[in-house]
């Protein structure tokens, strides 16, 4: 990691979907020890403590588009989207805590201001590239992909006062196992680099990620990673809200973030869709962690 000082940035967002819990997310990850594991591989480390997000029990549809508690998902990454752009002024990482993927938004809001050319791993089991128009749900965390294209509501493209923050070659998807008809559409269309499950399996992890670093690195000039845990399989990530059978390993993934450490390449991070109520003893929190712990640079020996 380039930077020595780390700011913790919780998010307790769940109004991005519909299953409760997930806004337990940063707690879970702090229990878990993040503070203790980056201190003791030698950061300073600030906990900025959580961004107010609304409490709403109820789901709030929006008349015109059906999309859910759009005034409150956006609020909340607003700011969001401020704190993340303030951390990185005072040249510390951001290391951003969720809470749902619809956190996304006002992360990449706030990290693309510092960015003219960014470069983004999502780290998935989805695209999170639906639109009001292509989504099954109405849910926003599937969609901060395509709003950080500028894709979708201006509630929520428009968020950090700018649109896009980040261009469709400069993006690479990993782990991707339950894909939309619409974004697989868009994928094409843009041109969206994705390594699917069936690339993972086929080429291996070491591969995905020599490809995608050099990839990253040839035409950015900085690199948010955006690990939401369902990338992961659920049976070693079991705390999250749309599993998807038949993802990445624990080990994979270790790999992919000492490969990630490696590279020097990644400059903003977030950790999200943990959700404490659906977890087994915290397993996804700890996974989390010790994921963490990989991309700052604790070594094995
Ligand atoms: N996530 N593609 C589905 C939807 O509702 O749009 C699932 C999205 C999951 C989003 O896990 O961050
Ligand atoms: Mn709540
Ligand atoms: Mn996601
Ligand atoms: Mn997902």
């Amino acid at each position: 990691m380039k930077r020595k000082s780390v700011s913790i940035i919780g998010v307790p967002m769940d109004l991005g979907q519909t299953r409760r819990g997930v806004d337990m997310g940063p707690s879970a990850i702090r229990y878990a020890g993040v503070k203790e594991c980056l201190v003791k591989l030698g950061y300073s480390v600030y906990d900025e403590g959580n961004i107010k997000v609304e409490i709403q029990e109820r789901t709030i549809l929006d008349q015109k588009t059906s999309l859910k508690n759009l005034t409150a998902v956006a609020e909340g990454n607003e700011r969001l989207a401020h704190k993340v752009e303030e951390v990185i002024s005072q040249r510390r990482f951001p290391l951003v805590l969720g809470g749902d993927h619809s956190i996304a938004i006002g992360t990449l809001a706030g990290v693309a201001k510092h960015s003219q050319n960014l470069g983004v791993i999502w780290y998935d089991a989805h695209g999170d590239l639906n639109t009001a128009e292509t989504s099954p749900s109405g849910n926003i965390h599937g969609m901060p992909l395509a709003v950080s294209l500028g894709i979708g509501h201006p509630a929520l493209t428009n968020i950090g006062g700018y649109a896009p923050k980040i261009k469709p070659e400069n993006i690479v998807i990993i782990g991707a196992r339950d894909l939309d008809t619409g974004e697989r559409k868009l994928i094409k269309e843009k041109g969206i680099k994705v390594y699917t499950m069936h690339e993972i399996d086929r080429i291996g992890m070491t591969n995905v990620m020599k490809e995608t670093i050099d990839y990253l690195k040839e035409r950015t000039e900085h690199v948010h990673l955006s690990l939401d845990m369902d990338g992961l399989d659920p049976t070693e990530a079991p705390g999250v809200g749309t599993p998807v059978a038949g993802g990445i390993s624990y080990r994979e993934s270790h790999l992919a973030m000492e490969m990630l450490e490696e590279s020097k390449l990644i400059t903003s991070a977030e950790f999200v869709e943990v959700n404490p109520i659906l977890d087994e003893k915290n397993k996804t929190g700890a996974a989390a962690v010790a994921l963490i712990s990989s991309l700052f640079g604790e070594k094995l020996l």
